[in-house]
């Protein structure tokens, strides 16, 4: 496995001299935004990211490489073509065998980004439990990989086209802790707060960056959710953005979409059906989690020596 990833200068560098680096994910550029938006949303999370003193690590599949650090032209090539495969933990060992482009989700960007020796990852939202699961059984291995890879993932939550409830259910029971950064409540993605609360609640980067050594070095394997609420002037209202997603669910229920498909089929419809907002509220809570994870690992690195 190891000679098919090719890390990039800029990243191997960082790495060999212990600099703080953040693993980004690119399902979010071939099958989370429409094109230019992407591309222009992945190369400017990668400066934020710069910005704060790390290094950016953008990861998929080119060719069958595993590739950790992306230049312009590849993140261009992901958010252009139609042929990148949606890779989770199931489908890596078949994109890279077969030699094809793929964007990694959260879980394959996990596995990846621990492969590189990456500790931090910044995302937009976690997959999760998804509502009726109870029948479909549609769980997303996002949460299968976060109880076993050490990779912290700073996100917003998960979306509420999601069962938030049991999505974190299902997070406890795989002793998956859940940190609110500067809130007490569970993000739910497009607004800052939901029913559900947080494990605990950190204020500081740097208390962060402490539980997860402390974690790691007791042995305590898989990840750790940080939870970072969207910008306030972000956000969208709850009553709205509720009755809109009942209305995506239905229809992805009325044209039986299934299994890889339903995640992108319901970003795509709520992009649509808000006129855009939903995909401007997705950005800036990119790039507040990118700046955010650059501070922790920042702080994490520091810990570390
Ligand atoms: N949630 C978002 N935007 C996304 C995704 C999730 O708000 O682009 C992507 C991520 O890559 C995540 C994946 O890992 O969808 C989950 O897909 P599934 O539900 O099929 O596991
Ligand atoms: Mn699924």
């Amino acid at each position: 496995m190891k000679s098919a990833i090719v890390i990039s200068a800029e990243v191997k560098k960082a790495l060999e001299q212990h600099k703080p680096v953040v693993a980004l994910e690119s399902t979010i550029i071939s099958h989370g935004m429409p094109y230019p938006k992407n591309v222009e949303t992945a190369l400017e999370v990668e400066e934020l990211i710069r910005a704060k003193g790390a290094v950016p690590a953008t990861i998929a599949i080119i060719s069958g490489e595993i590739r950790v650090g992306l230049s312009k032209e590849d993140i261009e090539f992901l958010g252009k073509s139609k042929e990148i495969e949606k890779v989770t933990r199931r489908d890596l060992p078949y994109v890279v065998a077969k030699k094809k482009h793929g964007a990694t989700t959260v879980a394959g960007t996990m596995i990846c980004a621990n492969l590189a020796g990456i500790s931090v990852f910044a995302t937009g939202g976690i997959g999760g439990v998804h509502r009726g699961a109870e029948v479909t059984m549609d769980v997303s291995a996002d949460l299968e990989e976060l109880a076993k890879t050490n990779v912290a993932v700073v996100c917003s939550g998960a979306k509420s086209i999601l069962d938030i409830g049991l999505t974190r259910e299902y997070l406890e029971t795989n002793g998956v802790p859940v940190i609110g950064f500067e809130t007490s409540e569970l993000p739910a993605f497009y607004t800052r707060a939901s029913p559900h609360t947080v494990d605990y609640r950190m204020d500081h980067t740097e208390e962060i960056a402490r539980f997860m050594q402390t974690k790691w070095n007791l042995g305590l394997n898989g990840g750790v959710v940080v939870a970072n609420p969207i910008p306030e002037h972000a956000a969208l209202s709850e009553a709205y953005i509720s009755q809109i997603i009942e209305q995506a669910l239905e229809e992805a229920k009325v044209h039986q979409i299934q299994g890889k498909d339903v995640t992108p089929y319901l970003l795509d419809r709520l992009k649509t059906l808000t006129d855009g907002k939903s995909l401007e509220a997705n950005i800036e809570l990119v790039k507040h989690n990118a700046k955010v994870a650059a501070r922790l690992a920042v702080h994490y690195q520091a810990e570390s020596i």
